[in-house]
């Protein structure tokens, strides 16, 4: 009988990588479960359990998380340390309780050290503090690996990690506010080219990365299920020699566009994050040494071009409630929203506003029901707020 494989997280971005290399590739050999939110929060133990009963997996691929850009890691860092520990908590002791052969679960390499030599090998996770701008998520994702080790040493557990650099492909989150980098510049540079403004891009552009294909990381993950044995960490990264400038991906990403360099402006009072997080490769290399890795300027603009002719129903909006004629509801769904923006008074965060391509006037996505009571009876200066960031940003009203 074919060995069970639940992918956690199966709907995101590496999710679809790994969904992309198996339907091409035509693996039958495994009976894949694919899960996404709608299948159960996995927060919540007693419903993750029920999903372990009815799948019985014999591998676990554990990508569910609470993920997002640099600004997203700056303004929630609540939710992107509670989310993650308690996904993982949860995901990991039922893995333990169902005996599950392999487990791989992702750590990233923004957790590593911000002072440290160059270039970071897996050897390098705890000794140092990470970079202040992603701190929490950096700790919750550090206790995996303090968790693989604890399972292994008292249950003999074979729950082990891998570590990937900045990933980018088709299906990632194209979302202005919290999007990463290059799916947030995708999704500008669509703007700009579409309404013939500036193609803004934040921070010096001077930040260095390295990133690699959705595609590629969905091969490397069945790689490591089936032959890397340790439950030491392992990086999946691009070579350090295609390491580049996130001005660099700006200038390929408006070539993918056919958008004039003039255009292109920095915006200098946003935040450059971590400078660099040169990964070394060469454990991966020695296991592979000819793979090759998807060319950037490929990826970009195949990336590029699914988002153009995805436009209509590609991830762009945070999953928030709304207020429709006085009723606190969760959107119908996510993809119908065409734009988000987030709206701030005085500088703080009330509320993100989504539009449908026919509205006029854009729905309110609050953080927490607290928020809601607190500018529901304000209505009329969210939305005269709303429209006035709304226009500043080139999003009709
Ligand atoms: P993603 O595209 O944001 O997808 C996240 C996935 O997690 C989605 O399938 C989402 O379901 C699911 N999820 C989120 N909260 C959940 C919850 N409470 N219960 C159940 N499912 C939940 O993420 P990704 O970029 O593929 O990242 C996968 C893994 O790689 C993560 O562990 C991440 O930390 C790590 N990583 C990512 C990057 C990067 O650049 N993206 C870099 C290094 C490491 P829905 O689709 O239903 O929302
Ligand atoms: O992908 P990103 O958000 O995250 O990239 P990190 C941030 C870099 O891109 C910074 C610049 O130098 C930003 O100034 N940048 C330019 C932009 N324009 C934009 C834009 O429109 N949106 C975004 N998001 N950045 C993340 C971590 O770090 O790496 C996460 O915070 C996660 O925890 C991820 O692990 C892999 O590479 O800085």
């Amino acid at each position: 009988m074919n060995k069970t494989i639940l992918v956690t997280g199966g709907s995101g971005l590496i999710g679809n990588g790994i969904q992309s290399f198996v339907n091409k590739n035509n693996i039958n050999k495994y009976n894949f479960i694919f899960l996404s939110s709608k299948d159960c929060d996995l927060r919540n133990q007693n419903d993750t359990r029920k999903i372990f009963l009815k799948h019985k997996p014999d591998y676990v691929i554990h990508l569910a998380a609470k993920v997002g850009g640099l600004f997203a890691n700056m303004n929630y860092p609540v939710e992107f340390y509670r989310d993650n520990v308690l996904m993982n908590d949860v995901v990991m002791e039922l893995c333990h309780e169902f005996k599950v052969e392999k487990l791989i679960s992702c750590l990233s390499t923004c957790v590593f050290p911000d002072k440290i030599s160059y270039p970071i090998d897996e050897t390098m996770i705890h000794i140092g503090p990470p970079h202040s701008s992603n701190a929490a998520y950096s700790y919750a994702k550090r206790m995996i690996d303090i968790m693989n080790q604890s399972y292994n040493k008292e249950y003999g557990c074979n729950f082990t990690s891998v570590i990937p650099t900045n990933i980018y492909g088709p299906n990632d989150n194209f979302n202005l506010e919290n999007g990463h980098v290059l799916p947030a510049l995708i999704h500008k540079a669509y703007i700009s080219k579409r309404d013939n403004t500036d193609f803004i891009i934040f921070g010096s552009g001077k930040p260095l990365r390295q990133f690699i294909f959705n595609k590629d990381l969905g091969e490397l993950f069945l790689y490591v299920l089936e032959n890397y044995d340790s439950i030491e960490p392992i990086i999946l990264s691009v070579d350090e020699e295609d390491e580049v400038s996130i001005e660099d991906i700006a200038y390929l990403i408006a070539e993918a566009f056919d958008i004039d360099k003039s255009k292109i402006k920095f915006d200098k009072s946003k935040s450059d994050g971590q400078f660099k997080k040169t990964a070394s490769n060469k454990k991966l290399r020695t296991l592979l040494p000819e793979y090759k890795f998807t060319k950037l300027k490929d990826g970009i603009f195949e990336t590029c071009n699914w988002f153009k002719n995805n436009y209509e129903n590609v991830k762009k909006i945070a999953k928030k409630l709304y207020v429709e004629n006085g009723q606190y509801v969760v959107p119908r769904s996510k993809d119908e929203w065409v734009y988000d923006v987030l709206v701030k008074d005085n500088g703080t965060n009330i509320c993100t506003v989504g539009f449908t391509k026919t509205q006029t006037e854009g729905a309110l996505f609050f953080n927490n029901f607290e928020d809601i009571n607190k500018y529901y009876d304000d209505q009329d200066s969210i939305k005269r707020i709303a429209k006035e960031y709304a226009l500043s940003h080139g999003v009709p009203w």
